[in-house]
């Protein structure tokens, strides 16, 4: 029992959304086009779970957020697939994946073969059980990676109002969920191993100034530590959370962001995987010729970075290599390969950041980090490789991408830490 079609999409994401829309763009044919997903909904766009989605007052639910609406394009609702003959297949997983046949074999027992086939899978949220700490199952410990996860950490914080919350990571999920938390009246302690939050970006003083802004509302920090286990009561609902510097937090809920793992195992030993992603080339074509990789899932070469293989695990990214790696199929003549720019944001209470580029080499801090108008940029053997504001206008964010996108010449760091903004935005 099967079903073919000359496009598949494996995954039902942002990345298979924007996919989608290119497709339609292109100029595919009715009946060609399937998209196989897990989640029970048509494609929407993920960055809203941690932000509107989670607003105690009037918070976004779909149909409002389904892609493309995130790069103000057009929404994708599942009526929108009907009237282009693309097929969803949701709420079905794929189990397992041959390359060699071209075919997926669904967990219903179908079989769906391909001529071209895009990974679109994302990725997964790390559970403390990999780190040897038991109690993810309790009904108060939330994970926050899909629509099914978001509902729950609603249905959650709703019944925590006044209470005491745990959040374990120091990254993006961390960071995001603990300003939520406290919209919702919830008491945050905000747990994590490294000397500051999002270490992954953030240098020392720019995570001081959100850590100050953080504590303003309210949030106790514990840092260079880990959870090693929770205490539970006799219904199994965790009631407070043990630290390996012997502390104890008592907790009416927990939300774990500890990062993710790329969906990969469907393809390893079938195609070349780097980075803990599936390799591609510069049009997202991986080391097989009919299969691309996109978003999250996919290692691809960074031009700007010497065609140094990344895997980015933002937004962005997923939009504009999933709408690559359809071009690359469909006017193959016409494309050649992808010139990205990292670019990363987030929004937390009234405050909001962007960066693009690399966080690589020396860094020069600008701006009046009192008044929360200030930036960073980084600098890479004399060569400008990162850019970092706080609360900048359309414009001041577009001089930053520019700079970078140029790789600028920086001679002096001390006259670019002066000069800070206007050094962007006179390039
Ligand atoms: P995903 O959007 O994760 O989609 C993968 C899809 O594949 C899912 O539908 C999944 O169910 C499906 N799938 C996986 N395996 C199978 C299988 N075997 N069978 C069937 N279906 C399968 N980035 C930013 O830049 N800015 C932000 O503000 C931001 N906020 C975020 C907030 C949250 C809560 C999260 C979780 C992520 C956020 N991100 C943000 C990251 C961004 O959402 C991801 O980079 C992006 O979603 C990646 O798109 P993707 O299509 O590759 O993967
Ligand atoms: P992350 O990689 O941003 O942060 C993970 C954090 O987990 C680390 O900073 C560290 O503090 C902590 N950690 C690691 N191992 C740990 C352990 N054993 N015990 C305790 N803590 C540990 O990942 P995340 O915050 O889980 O985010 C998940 C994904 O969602 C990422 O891909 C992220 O890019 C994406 N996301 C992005 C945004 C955004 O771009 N604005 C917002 C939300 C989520
Ligand atoms: O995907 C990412 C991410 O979230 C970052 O902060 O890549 C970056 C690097 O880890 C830093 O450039």
């Amino acid at each position: 029992m099967g079903r073919a079609f000359v496009y598949v999409i494996l995954g039902g994401g942002v990345a298979a959304g924007y996919a989608a829309l290119e497709f339609v763009r292109l100029g595919i044919s009715h009946g060609e086009l399937c998209i196989i997903s897990e989640e029970t909904v048509a494609p929407y766009e993920r960055p809203a779970l941690s932000k509107g989605f989670l607003l105690p007052e009037d918070p976004a639910r779909l149909p409002s957020f389904h892609t493309c609406v995130g790069a103000n394009e057009e929404r994708l609702t599942p009526k929108w697939y009907r009237e282009h003959g693309i097929e969803l297949v949701l709420g079905t997983k794929v189990k397992s994946a041959d390359v060699r046949r071209k075919t997926l074999l669904t967990a219903t027992g179908e079989t769906i073969s391909y001529k071209i086939l895009i990974i679109a899978t994302g990725a997964r949220a790390l559970r403390i059980e990999e780190f040897g700490v038991r109690g993810s199952d309790a009904e108060n410990v939330c994970y926050l990676r899909d629509l099914a996860d978001a509902s729950r950490l609603v249905d959650v914080m709703r019944s925590c109002t006044g209470g005491n919350a745990v959040v374990i990571g120091g990254g993006y999920i961390g960071m995001e969920c603990t300003a939520a938390l406290v919209k919702h009246r919830i008491k945050v302690t905000w747990v994590f191993p490294e000397k500051h939050c999002m270490g992954r970006l953030f240098t020392p003083k720019i995570a001081a100034f959100y850590e100050d802004y953080y504590k303003s509302r309210g949030v106790n920090f514990i840092k260079g530590t880990v959870l090693t286990s929770f205490e539970n009561d006799s219904g199994g609902k965790v009631t407070a959370v043990v630290l390996k510097d012997g502390r104890r937090l008592p907790a009416d809920m927990v939300v774990v962001g500890i990062g993710i793992r790329a969906n990969t195992s469907l393809f390893e030993g079938q195609l070349n995987i780097e980075k803990g992603g599936i390799k591609v080339n510069g049009r997202m074509q991986t080391s097989n010729n009919s299969v691309y990789a996109v978003g999250d899932v996919a290692a691809f070469p960074v031009k700007l970075f010497g065609n140094d293989i990344r895997r980015l695990e933002h937004v962005d990214s997923a939009r504009k290599t999933a709408k690559h790696a359809v071009a690359a199929i469909m006017v193959p003549q016409k494309t050649g390969d992808l010139d990205y720019l990292p670019f990363f944001y987030s929004r937390v209470f009234t405050l909001s950041w962007q960066f693009y580029g690399d966080n690589l080499g020396e860094v020069a801090h600008y701006g009046d980090f009192s008044s929360g108008r200030f930036g960073a940029y980084w600098v890479d053997k004399g060569q400008m490789v990162g850019a970092f504001l706080e609360s900048g206008s359309r414009e001041e964010y577009e001089a930053i991408a520019e700079a970078v996108r140029l790789k600028v010449t920086v001679k002096d760091m001390t006259e670019l830490e002066r000069e800070g903004l206007e050094f962007a935005l006179r390039v």
